[in-house]
Parts: structure tokens; C-alpha cells; sequence
């Protein structure tokens, strides 16, 4: 079946098109957002790029990004609602009930999870993005990228693989992204405006948090944690936190890598896994998503019982595994 035939023939035959993403939005979900949004407009479609959140400051250079609203109402209808990257239509946030009316919805994903709505599904886990799959739907469509869509598609496909380092990442990956370049996309400019972005706030916010480090279950998760007050004391805000999850997943020994920010309300949970562990699994019996590798929850308690849980969760896993290390 080929699915990607049928997302070619909704976008071909469509005028009013809704394209949306999930609620705190990352490189992927504003990466593929745009660089999909921008090549329906330069073929004519009427087209609303609509994200629930603001678009991250560290996104904000990518192409077209002050061309996303983030309101619907008074917004014309749709025939057509494109959902991108997010594993259940919820994801989107608070309007999802309103796409019931969108006689057709596309679903465009590569979440394991994905819960299958929407009319036409393209829901490809073993893509290493959304942004990937877009860039072959657009293939599909005989669309060659411009700059600006070239920049956002790269920027999608960069970040999910941490900076094409990851284990989601396969030829064809590379690739896109060497064609991505070729139109346009430069690596070493796109990289240095994601990840460039240690200010002195967001540098004394990691120090605070490295100083957190806790190995736990003899070493086997790693934990980091950052307190309200330590966001506070350093100005930093919850963006600036991305990344520090992979300072525990890197140390020898850790297996699953754990980051707890706490919020006003309840803490925000970030997985890692670097070994066999699927800590979407995880993510998903707390009630949040995400990938094998890479996955996350928001949980209403506070931090030492959330640290509790975790580890009564994970020691059992961690003996059924224990075979594997000799
Ligand atoms: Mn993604």
C-alpha cells in the first residue's frame, strides 16, 4: 500500500489546508511544520501553519517561522488538516476537536505509538523524522526543495537524530540530508544556530545541573535534576534545559538516562536509553510518548516520589536484563 501516494493525491486535490504539530514544539515538529507549509504555498495552497505553543527562540531562525499562528479562531475552514509528528491527535492541544469537522485529516508521523487516526496515514516508524518523511513525500510530489524548505527539513531531520548521531539513522537518511544541503541547507549554520546557544543563564543552569548527578540501580540510570529554584536564580527557561539529558545518558554504565525538571505544577520527565531499553514504554506507563531512544512524561507529583517510582519500575527490568552482561 502505498500510503505516501495517497498524502500526494489529499495535498494535490486540497485549497484550504491546516497543517499542525504538537504542543511544545521541537526541531521536528517546526522543522517539518514549515518546511511541508512553505512547499504547499509556493504551489499555490491556501495554507495556515498552526502550533498551540510559541515557536521555541532557539527555532526562530528557521524560514517562515513568523508565519505560524497560533490561534484558530476566525480562521476560515479547511479541507484539509495535515497532522505532523505527533503520535495521537491530542498531541496538538486543546483544538484537536475541532479537526473532527476537517473532512479529511493526514496523519504524518513516525512514532511507534501512533495511534492510527486520520483518514490517510503515513505513519513510518523506522523514519528517523517527520521531517524525512516529508522530504520523500515532497519527492512523491516532484517538489525539489527550495533554501528555505531545504533549511527547515534539514533542521527537522538534524535534531531528532541528536545531531545525526543516534541509532535511527540509516543511507537513506544521510541521503536526504546530503540533498537537503545541496539545496540550499547549510549544516555548519543550522547547527550553530540550534545548538549554539550557551548563554551565561543557560551555562550556569547546567552547571547547577551537573552538580545533580546521581548514578542509582548500581550505576544503570543516571539521574539529573533541576529545581525550581535553580531556574530561577540563573534566568534560564525550560528550552534552555534541552541536551542535558544526554551529559547523564553519556557516562559508561548508565543504561537509562534521566532528566527531572520540576515545574510549578508536577515535574517534566526526559528518558534516554542507550542500550536495548524502549523507554517510550516508560514514558507511555506515565502517561507521556516518545521514541525507543528518546521518550518523555509530565507527572503531577513531586521529585523524590517520581524518583521512587522510576527506580521501583526499572530494577525489574534491570534483572530481567541482567543475563546480557555476563
Ligand atoms: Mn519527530
Amino acid at each position: 500500500v502505498n500510503l505516501i501516494r495517497d498524502a500526494v493525491r489529499a495535498l494535490t486535490e486540497a485549497r484550504n489546508i491546516l497543517i499542525t504539530s504538537h504542543l511544545n514544539p521541537d526541531g521536528d515538529a517546526v522543522g517539518s511544520l514549515l518546511g511541508l507549509g512553505l512547499a504547499m504555498k509556493m504551489n499555490k495552497k491556501d495554507v495556515t501553519m498552526y502550533l498551540e505553543d510559541p515557536v521555541p527562540r532557539f527555532l526562530r531562525f528557521l524560514p517562515g517561522a513568523d508565519c505560524t499562528v497560533h490561534e484558530l479562531n476566525g480562521v476560515a475552514s479547511f479541507d484539509l488538516a495535515v497532522v505532523l509528528d505527533c503520535a495521537d491527535i491530542k498531541r496538538i492541544g486543546a483544538e484537536w476537536p475541532r479537526l473532527k469537522s476537517i473532512s479529511k485529516v493526514v496523519n504524518i508521523d513516525h512514532h511507534e505509538s501512533n495511534t492510527g487516526f486520520g483518514i490517510i496515514r503515513v505513519v513510518k516508524s523506522l523514519y528517523s523524522s517527520t521531517a524525512e518523511l516529508i522530504y520523500n513525500l515532497l519527492q512523491a510530489m516532484n517538489h525539489f526543495p527550495n533554501r528555505d524548505q531545504a533549511i527547515n527539513l534539514y533542521t527537522g531531520m538534524m535534531t531528532d537524530t541528536g545531531r545525526f548521531c543516534y541509532g535511527n539513522l540509516n543511507r537513506e537518511c544521510f541521503m536526504a540530508a546530503a540533498n537537503l544541503v545541496e539545496a540550499g541547507a547549510d549544516p555548519q549554520e543550522i547547527a550553530s544556530a540550534v545548538y549554539g546557544q550557551y548563554h551565561k543563564g543557560r551555562l550556569n543552569l547546567l552547571r547547577r545541573a551537573l552538580d545533580t548527578f546521581e548514578p542509582l540501580s548500581a550505576g544503570r540510570i543516571g539521574m539529573i535534576t533541576v529545581r525550581q529554584e535553580d531556574t530561577i536564580a540563573t534566568g534560564a527557561s525550560g528550552e534552555d534545559m534541552r541536551g542535558f539529558v544526554e551529559f547523564a545518558a553519556s557516562v559508561p554504565g548508565v543504561e537509562i538516562a534521566a532528566l527531572l525538571h520540576e515545574l510549578e505544577v508536577g515535574v517534566e520527565v526526559s528518558l534516554r536509553s542507550t542500550r536495548s531499553h524502549d523507554v517510550s514504554k516508560i514514558a507511555r506507563m506515565f502517561g507521556g510518548g516518545g521514541h525507543r531512544n528518546a521518550a518523555g512524561f509530565w507527572c503531577a507529583d513531586n521529585i523524590n516520589s517520581i524518583k521512587g517510582k522510576l527506580i521501583a519500575y526499572l530494577e525489574p527490568l534491570f534483572a530481567a536484563h541482567k543475563s546480557n552482561h555476563g
